[in-house]
């Protein structure tokens, strides 16, 4: 759990960051409907959760440094007893100040009222815009209502500025609550890996091998999983995010999963690649034995200091020269990189940052710079190789092996920590596990 106290940090360090002239405004995610008047599951915003920890809709979280009536304001939904009944109990105005310690809590009905004077005399509001389209017009008719008003004497904001430049780069770097949480993720999600491996049949269908995941995921308190589980068999392996899951897995397949839990609002993000059956077959072994010899390699890359595409520039090598090495690629290693002729086999990056969100807040390149690794981040590691039957010149023993391994790795001051090291993935476990 992240402490109350946590959030109240967060919002602290923020305004240090943004200065007492600057002013943020984060919008609550909508409802959405999923059709009549059923609506999906709730999920906060993951900016709106990273400052406040609030998990109701309509609301809008306004952090104003200095602010003499209180710096941190909530707009949220009032209590209402014929909705309650319905759709559960709000924490209504008293709640959002008690509870999660905003300084002053208005209906969310007051805010196109109140949010003018708020916004005075701050000269830039820290917002993400284009994220919220019918918000973005709440915050550009309260800018233009100020704006008409400047000629008697109101201060109206200039400008507005990306909040990734702010709070991103906070989401950033993990703090030891937040790591403990994916951890968490990571173990849940590495518990339904194995018992896909160890469910998995030739016969089944990909989608009773994704219910078994799903099961895993929530009866361990995890809901619902970070990003749509991807069980693909066969040639499905090779289609990067295939979610159809519904076709029958065969005998002499690979099957791969990519599967993580979403635990109280973090994610896990595991692939593994194992054989329908519980052997490899020779071909399969070899693309899997260099998948993952890249994989390895790539996450002991994974170290303070190191520029994050320097990962990618190791797992390239070792593919290539794998692919090289079973006959696959024809040439020279260094031409080979060069003109990527690695990319028919291998065509996406190393990984991405992982925390609230699957592929997470966080720049890749600062000032034009890629960014060098620090302790408190958090990135997948996640080679793949597949081979679709269309990829010309390719001998057909390999075709249709589709194989991607994926580890959640945290980067420390000594090196790095892979919070999702309890799934099986060398050739000799993954078998072991599914014969046994
Ligand atoms: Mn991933």
């Amino acid at each position: 759990m992240v402490k109350m106290t946590e959030y109240a940090k967060r919002r602290k360090q923020l305004m240090q960051k943004i200065g007492s002239n600057g002013v943020v405004i984060l919008a609550a995610a909508p409802t959405a409907r999923r059709n009549g008047d059923a609506d999906y599951a709730y999920r906060q915003q993951s900016d709106f959760y990273y400052l406040t920890g609030f998990d109701e809709p309509e609301a809008v979280a306004v952090i104003a440094p200095k602010r003499k009536q209180g710096e941190f304001i909530l707009f949220n939904r009032v209590r209402d007893r014929a909705h309650e009944i319905w759709d559960g109990i709000r924490a209504g105005q008293e709640g959002a100040c008690k509870t999660y310690g905003a300084d002053q809590a208005f209906p969310f009905a007051d805010l196109e009222k109140e949010l003018p004077g708020i916004l005075e005399g701050r000269a830039t509001i820290h917002y993400a815009l284009g994220v919220d389209k019918k918000f973005d017009k709440v915050i550009v008719r309260a800018m233009s209502k100020m704006r008409g008003k400047i000629r008697s004497g109101l201060q109206a904001p200039l400008g507005i500025v990306d909040i990734a430049d702010t709070l991103h780069e906070m989401r950033l770097i993990k703090s030891s609550s937040e790591i403990a949480l994916m951890r968490k993720a990571a173990e849940i999600s590495a518990q339904a890996h194995i018992r896909a491996m160890q469910f998995c049949k030739p016969g089944m269908n990909e989608y009773q091998l994704e219910a078994e995941i799903q099961h895993e995921f929530q009866r361990n308190g995890a809901r619902t999983p970070a990003y749509t589980s991807i069980v693909g068999s066969g040639a499905n392996a090779c289609i990067l995010h295939y979610i159809s899951n519904n076709q029958p897995i065969k005998n002499g397949d690979l099957v791969l999963v990519d599967a993580g839990a979403e635990y109280q609002y973090y994610a896990a993000d595991i692939t593994r690649t194992f054989p329908a059956n519980g052997r490899f077959s020779a071909e399969q072994k070899a693309i899997y034995e260099l998948v993952l010899k890249s994989q390895i390699a790539g996450i002991k890359a994974v170290r303070p200091g190191v520029a994050w595409p320097t990962v990618q520039t190791v797992i390239v090598k070792i593919l290539t020269q794998g692919l090289i090495d079973l006959g696959i690629l024809k040439g020279r290693l260094n031409e080979l990189i060069a003109k990527e002729a690695y990319f028919p086999f291998y065509m996406h990056k190393s990984g991405h940052w992982l925390g609230l969100d699957v592929h997470d807040a966080g720049r890749y390149k600062v000032d034009g710079k890629w960014r060098k690794l620090q302790p408190g981040m958090v990135l997948t590691v996640e080679p793949g190789i597949y081979i679709s039957a269309d990829i010309p010149g390719v001998h057909k023993r390999w075709h249709n092996i589709g194989v991607r391994i994926e580890d959640d790795v945290l980067v420390t001051a000594k090196g790095s920590d892979v919070l999702s090291c309890d799934v099986p993935k060398t050739v000799t476990d993954i078998e072991a596990l599914m014969t046994k």
